[in-house]
């Protein structure tokens, strides 16, 4: 708690009169040079700024607290993980591409990093919400990187991957197919950071009390369900919100929705091999489907504070997946080797020096007796005059540590006699099968969006030879990816250079097909000053009951019924709202066109005419809504709204009715499949 007392002060803490106004020789001028106050202000000013994270700029972030649930404690000794222990953690989600000014909802995996404040010490757990990785060794790192980051001479497109440099590097480079085809799918633009999985990719190496060692995953499985949006949503949301999800993570805190994940494990004997079944646990362009290694929860994290200062805990928090704890360590995954090495590096560059691991958001809350000393921002005042071992000086303090008294002891893990050489295992040849597995998965809405994300980014490249050779790549994913895409980009479809493996799809990889809890939903009703006010204030009532947020959507600002003694606030007018907000709709009112339902007022309103049934602004929310597959209700006094719309009332996941709350049960169980799936149009 830096900032403190009734007056504004300098640095020094001296009182001041006055912040708006230089000091001059008279009001006109000339500046003095010796006005302290202006030249601090100024020169603190234009070092505001740090560098932004060479990758994951642009993030979102929350406290919370991670309570274990024990299931874990035959396999890890870690204390966090013992049955019932509670530890506070800092959880910040990000995307890989972009800017820190750039937009949300673009086409890119997302990081979901979670700091573990435990009394063994810090241990992070820095994931993506994409369960492999584009690259099986660090030292490829640059090259991705270099190939999806905009291009160097104009540097555009911002935040994607649709151009040239990447698709050149993808298709040159197929170990890539298993994350690109991820990315592709509708995992690459997830709904919510609440509704997105997280993968911590490589596997880990645990030990549990009696030194006994197990390999393992981590998985992070939302209470919310797996969730994404819809491409065109996704794009206007760009425009229209570009921070809708960082607004969503920080509003659902607010509401009191906290967001809440397992923590699973996938756990597979630590043999000699390292592999399961078959599949290389040192690749991280490979998962182990879940039916193969059932995922067991081991722990609920719960986000339920909001960040008091975005600078001071988002962009400063430290995350490296080598702050390990006893219980948990390493293997040889050559990513994640490249990952160890490479972090430090970039917290020393972006936070000035070595001594960020005493900033407050990356402090341990164990106690800490090390004998780093000095270095550019230190800020703790050590004692003591022999910070080196052996000492006699200081009593030979401190003491080390065995594992009896929680040290950290690397496993003694066999190290194979071999040869210096700069090559991989023989399995990470394969870059076919497994993205065929994911492709297979999919159920048939799934697999048309994979396809659009193909043809979208694909399209957007210049260059013929990049397309092409993605096509022979996805020639050998399958046959029918493969030619719907060039079908979409008007080139003939090559065929595979083999027969395509036979492999057995993981329906886990769906993210359709189960119902989930519809706690944190934002659900708009539309009204008017026609509407039935009644029913407004009961859906109001019940959407609340159900832990999910109404947002009313007027004509304009202000309130409805304001002479009724209990007027109805509006959220949203419809020159503010877009579909794209809501979950659901239920339309309590078929609103008549607005005096500013003209198209130089808002162009929301373009093809309104001043005797058109209902708002175009409303009739615009409605068809969106509507091609979304959301779920959309009326009271059957509004049901014209639909007409007004050209959407069928007798559609898939059309609601309408007497009963406003009757109304609202119908829509919310048709949200607890998250979109009303049997709407999206088939392939004719
Ligand atoms: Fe990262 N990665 N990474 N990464 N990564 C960074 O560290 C790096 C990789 C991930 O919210 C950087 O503090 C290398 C895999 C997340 O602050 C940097 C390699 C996975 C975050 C870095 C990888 C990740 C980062 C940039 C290849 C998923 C954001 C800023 C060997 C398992 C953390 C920073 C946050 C951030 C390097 C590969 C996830 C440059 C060299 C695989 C979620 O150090």
């Amino acid at each position: 708690m830096a900032q403190g007392g009734a007056y504004l002060t300098t640095a020094q803490g001296v009182r001041l009169p006055d912040s708006d106004h230089s000091l001059k020789a008279g009001p006109r001028g000339p500046v003095l040079l010796q006005d302290h106050h202006l030249r601090e202000k100024i020169m603190h000013f234009d070092q505001e700024r740090i560098p932004e994270r060479v990758v994951h700029a642009r993030g979102a972030a929350a406290h919370g607290v991670f309570r274990s649930y024990g299931t874990a404690a035959n396999v890890t000794k870690a204390a966090f993980l013992q049955e019932g222990v509670e530890t506070p953690t800092f959880t910040r989600f990000s995307t890989v591409i972009g800017s820190r000014g750039s937009s949300d909802t673009v086409r890119d995996t997302r990081g979901f990093a979670t700091k573990f404040y435990t009394t063994e010490g810090v241990y992070d757990l820095v994931g993506n919400n994409i369960a492999v990785f584009f690259i099986q060794d660090a030292i490829k790192f640059p090259d991705i990187i270099h190939a999806v980051k905009p291009h160097p001479d104009r540097e555009i497109p911002q935040a994607q991957s649709a151009h040239d440099t990447f698709w050149d590097f993808m298709s040159l480079h197929t170990e890539a197919m298993h994350h690109t085809i991820w990315a592709m799918s509708d995992r690459g633009i997830p709904r919510s950071y609440r509704t997105m999985e997280g993968f911590g990719v490589h596997t880990w190496r645990l030990v549990n009390a009696q030194g006994e060692t197990t390999l393992a995953k981590f998985i992070w499985k939302p209470k919310a369900g797996v969730h994404s949006l819809v491409w065109e949503e996704a794009q206007i949301i760009n425009g229209v919100d570009p921070d809708f999800h960082r607004r969503d993570l920080a509003d659902a805190i607010e509401a009191g929705a906290y967001p809440e994940w397992e923590l699973c494990i996938q756990t597979f004997p630590d043999t000699p091999e390292q592999t399961f079944e078959g599949i290389d646990l040192l690749d991280s362009t490979k998962i182990v489907p879940e039916e193969l290694a059932p995922v067991q929860p081991i722990g609920l994290l719960t986000l339920n504070r909001n960040p008091s200062n975005y600078f001071a805990e988002t962009e400063q928090v430290a995350f490296h997946a080598g702050h390990l704890v006893p219980g948990i360590d390493v293997t040889d995954d050559p990513l994640l080797a490249g990952r160890l090495f490479s972090y430090l590096d970039t917290q020393l560059m972006r936070l000035g020096g070595p001594n960020f691991a005493q900033l407050p958001i990356n402090r341990p809350h164990a106690p800490v007796n090390d004998m780093l000393r000095d270095g550019m921002h230190q800020t703790a005042v050590h004692t003591g005059v022999a910070p080196y071992k052996p000492n006699s000086l200081d009593g030979g303090c401190p003491f080390f540590a065995g594992s009896d008294e929680g040290g950290y002891v690397e496993v003694p893990t066999p190290v194979e006699a071999s040869q210096k050489v700069r090559q991989a295992p023989e399995s990470f040849a394969d870059h076919f099968t497994q993205p065929r597995m994911f492709w297979l998965s999919l159920s048939p809405v799934e697999r048309e969006h994979t396809i659009d994300g193909f043809v979208f980014e694909l399209g957007k490249c210049y260059e013929q030879a990049v397309k092409e050779r993605t096509l022979r790549a996805l020639a050998e994913v399958d046959p029918y990816l493969c030619e719907r895409v060039a079908e979409g980009l008007g080139l003939p479809a090559p065929k595979a250079t083999r027969e395509l493996p036979d492999v057995q799809p993981s329906p886990a990889l769906s993210q359709v097909g189960s119902k989930w809890p519809t706690k944190g939903r934002l659900i708009g009703i539309i009204a008017d000053e026609n509407a039935d006010l009644d029913a407004v204030r009961a859906l109001r009532r019940e959407i609340f009951n159900g832990d999910m947020v109404p947002l009313v959507i007027g004509p304009t600002g202000g309130k409805l019924g304001a002479n009724s003694g209990d007027p109805v606030t509006v959220q949203r007018s419809f020159v503010t709202g877009r579909s794209t907000e809501f979950d659901a709709l239920i339309v309590a009112a078929a609103p008549v066109p607005g005096k500013d339902a003209f198209a130089t007022r808002d162009a929301k309103a373009w093809n309104g005419t001043a005797d058109a049934a209902i708002d175009p602004r409303v009739e615009l929310m409605l068809t969106e809504a509507y091609r979304h597959a959301k779920p959309l209700g009326a009271l059957a006094s509004a049901r014209s709204a639909f007409d007004g719309a050209g959407i069928p009332v007798d559609a898939p996941g059309i609601v309408v009715g007497d009963d406003a709350e009757a109304v609202l049960r119908k829509v919310v169980d048709l949200l607890r499949h998250h979109r009303v799936w049997e709407r999206f149009p088939a392939y004719a």
